[in-house]
């Protein structure tokens, strides 16, 4: 089962030549993702070049990944999910401790195909925003580990379009077409989530995107790890074991452009990163609020029904929900959430499966609390002593849920809107910042050389050097 078989055209452990119909689809559907890879993937003639890749070779644990040259439009994407368990059972909600199901539930056919093509759509959203940054790649190893993440994310869409096609008929099919059709920031097609419209127009937005954006996608395929409907929970958990390796590039792509603003500040006779042409943490630190908040919208409403209805079916869990919770029906059980009552904070119980989005996003929280630790640790290390990152609360610049229609600073303390208007170059990136951070996005291609604005990484990918011809 958790052998790749590389001789279909469709690389997969499902067995997928057996069932013709459905290898006959999904066979249609390659050559249109192929056509949108080519249109929308990577811009700027690295098509054609060979890139250090990793490629799954089997689900076991570590031993999926193979690296070697290939050029993006012939990666091996295909359809890997986790060996089954055997005798697993539905483990929440009011369905809890019957089968998992291996066919769609039919009461649950809407609310689970719906769940499946929103996370599908952020896949190839992604790739659209990022097409254009091996342009100004800072490095070879940088580009890499662009690629990387975006033939990933590539393949995290034929994840969810096998689902689509595999379990949900014509209906499923014509969402896998339309899948292709949408494209990030199109006012007329635009990609679901907000997020994913947003543009990235610089690496300190693709670092911020991948700590941020993925980490999200961390929590949220965690999220479907735990479902009852069993093809969804098997294909999350493979997802997640790429996953970590895109917040590797987005943390540490943060932490070595701090550590090079460090470095600049002291050689600097004012202190000032910036007259050294680096990208100074005041900087760095609006960047952060604006991933961050636009991330935290991610997770939907605090209060939400949907919610609710996923977990009663026992689709979508909370984040290790077995292996961390003990009590698996959220019944009779209430979450403390602060509201708005007369433009005042008033903390609430809010029925617990009701509150299943802020429970997530809670963890999701944490979890980049840890993140920015680390980062302040990197700036200690420095020996810069008058700085710290802060992460912002979860109520800062929020579009989604109840704390949209609000001003709030980034303390989480709701302020007039004008107050909030008043700080926002300090909180938020300017045009000037960006102005600022686009006009040090220069190419560096050449193999071992750095941009300026960001220190070297401590070593190479797959045990090669630094220097090493990660693109030909
Ligand atoms: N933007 O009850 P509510 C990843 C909509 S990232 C725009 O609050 P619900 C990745 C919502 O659709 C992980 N609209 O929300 C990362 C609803 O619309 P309708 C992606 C939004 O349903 C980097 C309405 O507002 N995976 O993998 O409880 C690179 C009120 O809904 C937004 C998933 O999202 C928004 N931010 O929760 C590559 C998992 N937020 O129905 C990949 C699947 C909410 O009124 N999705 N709305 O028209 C879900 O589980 C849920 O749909 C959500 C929203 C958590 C997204
Ligand atoms: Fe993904
Ligand atoms: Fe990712």
């Amino acid at each position: 089962m958790s052998s790749i078989d590389y001789s279909e055209r469709i690389p997969n452990n499902v067995d997928l030549s057996s069932d013709k119909r459905l290898q006959r689809a999904l066979e249609k559907w390659q050559p249109a993702f192929i056509d949108w890879w080519n249109d929308m993937g990577p811009a700027g003639g690295w098509q054609e070049r060979d890139v250090f890749l990793r490629t799954a070779v089997s689900v076991d644990k570590g031993g999926w990944a193979q690296f070697g040259f290939v050029k993006m439009p012939e990666y091996r994407w295909g359809i890997f999910l986790e060996a089954p368990e055997a005798g697993r059972l539905v483990g929440f909600g009011d369905n809890a401790a019957s089968p998992v199901w291996q066919e769609v539930p039919g009461e649950y056919r809407n609310t689970l195909q719906r769940i499946v093509v929103t996370q599908a759509d952020t896949e190839p959203a992604s790739v659209e925003q990022q097409r254009w940054l091996a342009q100004t790649g800072p490095s070879q190893y940088d580009i890499r580990n662009l690629f990387q993440v975006n033939v990933e994310e590539g393949r995290h869409l034929w994840a969810m379009v096998y689902l689509l096609h595999g379990y949900f008929g014509r209906d499923g099919r014509d969402e896998a077409d339309a899948l292709l059709e949408r494209r990030s920031g199109d006012p007329d097609k635009p990609r679901i989530l907000d997020a994913f419209n947003q543009p990235c127009p610089d690496w300190l937005t693709f670092f911020c995107f991948t700590t941020f954006t993925d980490r999200d996608g961390k929590y949220q395929l965690a999220a479907l790890a735990e479902s009852g409907f069993d093809p969804l929970a098997r294909t999350c958990r493979f997802m997640l074991t790429e996953e970590a390796h895109h917040l590797f590039v987005g943390e540490t792509g943060v932490r070595r452009i701090i550590e090079r603003a460090c470095t600049l500040m002291k050689q600097d006779p004012n202190g000032d990163a910036r007259a050294q042409g680096g990208i100074d943490l005041p900087t760095i630190q609006r960047w952060v609020n604006y991933w961050f908040s636009y991330s935290v919208d991610l997770f939907g409403g605090e209060i939400s029904s949907n919610a609710a209805d996923f977990f009663a079916a026992g689709l979508k869990g909370r984040y290790k929900e077995m292996s961390k919770y003990t009590e698996h029906t959220a019944l009779g059980q209430t979450h403390a959430i602060p509201l708005l009552r007369d433009g005042r904070l008033v903390v609430e119980d809010v029925p617990l499966r009701n509150a299943m989005n802020e429970v997530l996003r809670e963890e999701y929280r944490d979890d980049c609390q840890k993140v920015l630790e680390r980062w302040n640790k990197a700036v200690r290390d420095q020996g810069v002593t008058d700085f710290e990152f802060s992460l912002p609360s979860t109520r800062f610049h929020r579009r989604q849920g109840v704390y949209a229609t609000h001003a709030f600073d980034p303390n989480g303390n709701a302020i007039p809107l004008a107050e909030f208007e008043a700080h926002r170059a300090e909180w938020l990136p300017s045009d000037a910042d960006r102005a600022y951070v686009a006009s040090l996005m220069k190419p560096v291609h050449e193999p071992g050389k750095m941009a300026n604005w960001i220190a070297a990484p401590p070593r190479g990918i797959d045990g090669r050097p630094l220097d090493f011809e990660y693109v030909r």
